[in-house]
């Protein structure tokens, strides 16, 4: 159970630390990024952060359901402009703020697309968390809590991606890891994903056997605010990684383009892989309402036990 406990406050601190690390790149070209600057610091955390924790927040009130008018006003009451927000997910949040039902403006957004952007998947890794051993509830839940914001099919599979990379790394043991199989897992799993995100496991299958250079790794995989162009590099930065935290997170930063966000899902991949002890604790000191995330992370687990229990 310890253990456990470890691999939830590693994923949701890991999650902070990339984002608060990341953000200070956001928009990098990738060869403007070196390696002497990327150095202990600390910074705010941006709305990646302040969305995972509006998650956690909302499911830890709900006995781990689905409230979505609970869900977006703590989205909204959350808010802080400061945080650099999207800007689709900026006009529901002040849509629902102005009195829009809550499932309304998200489908209307983009001209009726709906966005496919990655603010779904970046706060997504409580519910990998607490429904690692529950895939089709893991996936009915992230699609719901997807929908408050982003409703557009490459959106809502970006956070289903995340989420089940989350909950496999919580399931696997660092001694006896094989990068393969975990992206064999993923791509067995019972859903529908989109011909883009196919190709993409498969290229990192590939690269997993023979890595490519940074440049082709990023001109394929992607590193932009899309979900398409960042949840595949996030799981591959952790795959070709996965023994040392610091690397996953040099290697999403390193990246370039949307570095907080990339280092946000990787960082929660890799914390519940490695668990609380694989992140140096002076790093974790060192973020932004360290204690929120803790408690929060903790009542997370607390939760999980009850229903593990039941
Ligand atoms: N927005 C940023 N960073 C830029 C500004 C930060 C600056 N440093 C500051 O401090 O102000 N980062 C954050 O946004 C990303 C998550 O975005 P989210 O929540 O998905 O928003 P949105 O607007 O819905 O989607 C992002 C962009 O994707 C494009 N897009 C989405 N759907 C589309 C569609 N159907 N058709 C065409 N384009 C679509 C748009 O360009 C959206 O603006 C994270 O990086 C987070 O850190
Ligand atoms: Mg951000
Ligand atoms: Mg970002």
């Amino acid at each position: 159970m310890k253990m456990m406990k470890d691999r939830f406050l590693g994923s949701i601190l890991g999650s902070v630390v990339g984002d608060s690390w990341g953000a200070r790149y956001e928009g990098s070209y990738h060869k403007s990024v070196r390696i002497e600057d990327f150095d202990l610091v600390g910074g705010r955390y941006t709305d990646d952060s302040e969305m995972m924790k509006g998650v956690l927040e909302s499911i830890c009130a709900n006995k781990g359901e689905f409230n979505g008018p609970d869900m977006a006003k703590t989205f909204v009451r959350n808010f802080d402009h400061t945080r650099g927000y999207g800007t689709g997910t900026i006009s529901v949040l002040m849509q629902i703020k102005d009195g829009d039902p809550w499932d309304k403006p998200a489908k209307e957004a983009f001209y009726g697309e709906g966005s496919l952007g990655n603010g779904a998947a970046m706060r997504i890794c409580p519910i990998g968390l607490l429904y690692h051993q529950d895939q089709e509830k893991l996936i009915e839940m992230t699609d719901q809590i997807s929908m408050i914001t982003h409703t557009h099919r490459l959106g809502r599979q970006g956070a289903i991606l995340q989420a089940c990379a989350v909950a496999l790394a919580v399931n696997c043991d660092p001694r006896d890891f094989e990068p393969h199989d975990f992206i064999e897992k993923l791509k067995k799993i019972p859903h529908k994903f989109s011909p883009v995100y196919q190709k993409k496991l498969d290229k990192i299958e590939t690269y997993l056997n023979s890595p490519p250079s940074p440049d082709r790794i990023i001109r394929e995989l992607g590193v932009n605010v899309t979900a398409p162009d960042s949840v595949p590099i996030a799981i591959y930065n952790f795959l070709s990684n996965s023994s040392n935290f610091y690397e996953v997170l040099f290697a999403s930063i390193y990246c370039g383009g949307d570095t907080d966000t990339i280092a946000c899902m990787s960082g929660a991949i890799a914390g519940a892989f490695l668990g609380i002890r694989g992140i140096p604790r002076n790093w974790i000191d060192i973020v932004e309402d360290v204690d929120t995330f803790q408690n929060l992370a903790e009542n997370l687990f607390e939760l999980w036990l009850e229903k593990a229990s039941k």
